[in-house]
């Protein structure tokens, strides 16, 4: 078919605006258009490339997903080997570093520029573009022949299909970049949870997920994985001209549109690398990547000519390790925890060992089949280790440190708690005791969901009270909680008359509330406190979320079929009825809603996130009445947020906002948006 020329042109603009959007979102960090533009502009192309298919090139934005599954990855051997980086693990070797550097330069220490980089923990990868096109990309494999993996690197949004021709300097007609491509922590964990749920193999930690995804031999699979790429330096280079700085190297590199760490800065002496890498260990956790050090390098190439290289690793640079988050300890025993919905959750309890400065004696083992695929046995010598700053997992066993008593561990068929059976329904990991609220563990931990703060919030009923009212039998279901006597709370443990007094205050200060917290309260299972809050706001009250059917909660923001399924089946349930009914007569009670159509209320489409401490209303009043404006309130800051507001003490997430460039709303500028709200919310 013969292409209009209008057609053709408007192909090429598309191409060009795709590209320049892609380039302002993941290498400037600061798009110009929303999401659902960029879609509509992408769908445009992908209907007029489906029109007219001889139009299609392998460089363009739509093209990232191309080929078929490979049978084997090819061998690739490296123009420029991909040389390893030596290693230092104390400030004195990376002082013996500088010195060998000045001596060597003739210079005096704190003569020579460095750069001090985050090293990511992910996998080296070379990306050849050839007169602007990603060509190929390839492991670094044993760094003289690599493998092959351009269909899979082509699937990652980040790694550019072409370079920037709007770029200052031209290209290279040869350009060979090389970087880590890596998985971010939220990316990580959210494939591991679905992993989990699928029944299979969690990764050990983001490195092994990234390496794992790479090296699928179906690019589709590698597409649904969350990877990125930042870029840290050259290799092969023909035909054209780069910079005599490896810093501005890389900022040549970032205007070609190439993805390079924002976190990447210049240092003059080795003391000012060690403050870096003391300053980003201390920011380590709040990173979105895993990173296991720090590298230097001399700035001035012509430098690093001279220093060349030792062995196989370049004499300019170090890489500066960050102390092992992992250590060996031995499993004491493996407890069985019952969550509120009967979920068996096996725990492992270690003896207690010191990971990264923290002391570790728990670590949750998720269920039956991670025990089974690391073959634990109490008893066992395991390895313990912390991802960032996140809770403390077990990775394996060390086999060869078994002991001959060492007992495998059965998962028991009854309940420890109330010895209902434990069951575990076919296609799920998870197994869960079948007590429901007849579990005194079900039962004390949906009271303390109840009772908590972002749900009812009864202050000082803490987990030791609830445990004891229910193992008395004085509470069954929540609202039994509403017809205690002083007398009773009084007669506790550790429960004087003024406290119980207080408690009993509580309780009747916690019967003013929203429908949204009530909802949240009830522990439907999948209902957490934003589905909760969008069912109060989309039906505005009680008696018409438990009559609603399947469809029509479904036409809820955020509620698909499982969650439908979850609330539908809850509001069957006789005896839930019958709480719900004595909570009401018990004076629980909500302000009526004024149901609004989300396009109209004012702050539909916004992201809004709340930081630091305000001092007229709570953070969680805060984030109910943005939500009931429309807004929706995040946890965490990103290139989405409209707004940030920044209460007293704010910390991390208000130094992203202002790196981003996101506008940022004291308390004041907080109420001025709350003042749209119409009087009854
Ligand atoms: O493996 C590496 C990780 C990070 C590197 C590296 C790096 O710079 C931030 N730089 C070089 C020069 C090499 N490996 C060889």
């Amino acid at each position: 078919m013969t292409v209009p020329s209008d057609v053709a042109a408007r192909i090429r603009a598309l191409r060009k605006q795709l590209n320049e959007h892609n380039y302002r979102y993941y290498v400037l960090d600061d798009p110009e258009i929303p999401d659902a533009e960029y879609d509509r502009l992408f769908r445009e192309l992908q209907a007029l490339e489906e029109k007219y298919p001889a139009q299609v090139t392998a460089d363009s934005p739509t093209q990232r997903v191309g080929a078929g599954p490979l049978k084997i990855f090819g061998e690739v051997r490296h123009a420029v080997p991909m040389l390893s980086l030596g290693n230092a693990f104390s400030a004195e070797e990376v002082r013996d570093f500088g010195r060998r550097i000045a001596e060597k330069l003739g210079l005096s220490e704190d003569e020579i520029d460095f750069t001090a980089e985050p090293k990511l923990d992910g996998l080296a990868i070379s990306l050849l573009y050839e007169a602007g096109v990603l060509v190929r990309a390839a492991t670094r494999g044993d760094g003289i022949t690599g493998e092959d993996v351009t269909q899979n690197v082509r699937t990652i949004s980040c790694v550019p299909l072409r370079l920037r021709a709007e770029a200052q300097r031209p290209w290279p007609r040869v350009l060979e970049v090389r970087g880590e491509v890596y998985m971010p922590k939220a990316g990580f964990e959210a494939l591991n949870e679905r992993q989990r749920r699928a029944g299979e193999k969690p990764f050990a930690n983001p490195r092994n997920a990234a390496a794992g995804s790479l090296r699928q031999l179906d690019p589709k699979i590698t597409a649904g994985r969350p990877l990125a790429m930042f870029c840290y330096g050259i290799g092969q280079v023909e035909d054209g001209q780069l910079p005599d700085r490896h810093s501005a190297i890389l900022a040549q590199l970032k205007d070609w549109g190439l993805r390079v760490c924002p976190q990447i800065r210049r240092a003059q002496g080795i003391a000012a690398c060690l403050d870096y890498y003391r300053d980003i260990g201390e920011r380590r956790s709040q990173l979105a990547y895993e990173i296991d050090g720090v590298v230097y390098k001399v700035d001035r190439i012509d430098q690093q000519q001279a220093l060349g290289f030792v062995s196989r690793a370049p004499r300019w640079a170090i890489a500066h390790k960050f102390p092992a988050q992992e250590a060996l300890t031995r499993l004491l025993d493996i407890d069985i925890q019952v969550g509120r919905t009967g979920a068996i959750t096996p725990v492992a309890r270690l003896e207690p060992v010191e990971v990264g400065g923290v002391t570790v004696t728990n670590a949750t083992l998720h269920n039956q089949d991670e025990i089974a695929r690391m073959d634990l046995h109490r008893g066992d010598t395991v390895v313990v280790y912390r991802a960032g700053d996140v809770i403390p997992k077990v990775g394996g066993v060390v086999l060869s440190r078994r002991p001959p008593d060492a007992r495998p561990f059965v998962m028991p068929t009854h309940c420890p708690v109330c010895d209902s059976d434990i069951v575990r329904l076919e296609g799920q990991v998870i197994a869960r005791c079948s007590g429901g609220l007849f579990c005194p563990a079900q039962r004390k931990e949906a009271i303390k969901h109840f009772a908590s703060r972002r749900a009812m919030d009864i202050e000082g009923l803490g987990e030791k009270l609830v445990e004891q009212l229910v193992d008395r039998d004085l509470v069954h279901d929540p609202a039994d909680l509403y017809a205690l006597s002083v007398e009773q709370l009084a007669a506790l443990e550790r429960v004087a008359q003024k406290s119980a007094e207080n408690l009993l205050a509580a309780l009747e200060k916690s019967k003013a509330t929203t429908l949204g917290r009530f909802l949240f309260a009830l522990g439907i299972r999948e209902v957490g406190e934003t589905t909760a809050q969008s069912l109060a706001q989309h039906f505005g009250d009680l008696p018409s979320i438990e009559a609603a059917d399947l469809d029509t909660l479904q036409s809820v923001p955020d509620v698909g079929p499982v969650v439908a399924n979850s609330i539908y089946t809850f509001f069957r349930q006789v005896h839930n009825r019958d709480v719900i009914d004595k909570l009401v007569s018990a004076g629980i009670h909500w302000p009526k809603i004024a149901v609004k159509k989300p396009a109209t209320l004012p702050l539909a489409g916004k992201v809004i996130v709340l930081t630091g401490t305000l001092q007229g209303l709570s953070r969680s009043e805060a984030k109910q009445r943005l939500q009931a404006l429309g807004a929706k309130v995040t946890g965490s800051v990103s290139k989405k947020t409209d707004w940030v507001i920044a209460g007293e003490a704010a910390g991390s997430k208000l130094e992203k906002a202002q790196g981003l460039g996101i506008e940022v709303l004291d308390e004041a500028g907080l109420l001025n948006l709350l003042q749209i709200s119409p009087a009854s919310i």
